[in-house]
């Protein structure tokens, strides 16, 4: 049975991953209203990860005895400035949701659940993978610049960017 706190500590992080699903959407749109079809791509996928990554979420809270929370998520900004500034406000993002997952594991260490503290160990690695990759993207796109034939070629290759455990493993 999971203890308020755990749940709670759950349920937040199952909204902040409805948002980040959310959040990958909106900015897949934008991407394919731009022409780069090969990020819009890779947003759409990202986006279905994120849903993963809450559904994986909302059925251990389930499992375990408490009610998972389907949440409410807002709408985030449709307009970007460029793919820097869609990078830059995913590495951002998933600092958050980094910080927030330290908390529930921190969570989960004070009230000795050793259970969630072992499942989250999955999205403790997970979120180092998608920091590096945000990261890894935006040392790309330093290097394009604003070189519109290095964008294109950038727009063409970003899906071969992920690391090769990417995809495959949520669930
Ligand atoms: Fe769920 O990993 Fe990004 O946010």
């Amino acid at each position: 049975m999971l203890h308020d706190t755990i749940a709670h500590a759950l349920n937040q992080q199952i909204l902040l991953e409805g948002q980040s699903s959310h959040t990958y959407l909106t900015m897949a749109v934008w991407a394919e209203t731009q022409g780069f079809d090969g990020v819009a791509e890779f947003l759409y996928a990202h986006s279905e990860e994120e849903r993963e990554h809450m559904l994986k979420l909302m059925r251990f809270v389930n499992e375990r005895g408490g009610i998972a929370q389907v949440p409410t998520v807002e709408a985030g900004p449709t307009e970007y400035g460029g793919l820097k500034e869609v990078f830059e406000s995913i590495l951002a993002h998933e600092t958050k949701v980094t910080e927030s997952i330290n908390h529930v594991v921190d969570v989960c260490l004070q009230a000795k659940d050793y259970t969630t503290h072992h499942f989250m160990q999955w999205y403790v690695s997970e979120q180092i993978e998608e920091e590096g990759l945000a990261r890894r993207i935006l040392d790309k796109l330093a290097l394009a610049g604003n070189d519109q034939g290095a964008l294109y070629l950038f727009d063409r290759d970003i899906l071969s960017f992920q690391t090769p455990a990417q995809g495959s493993h949520a669930g």
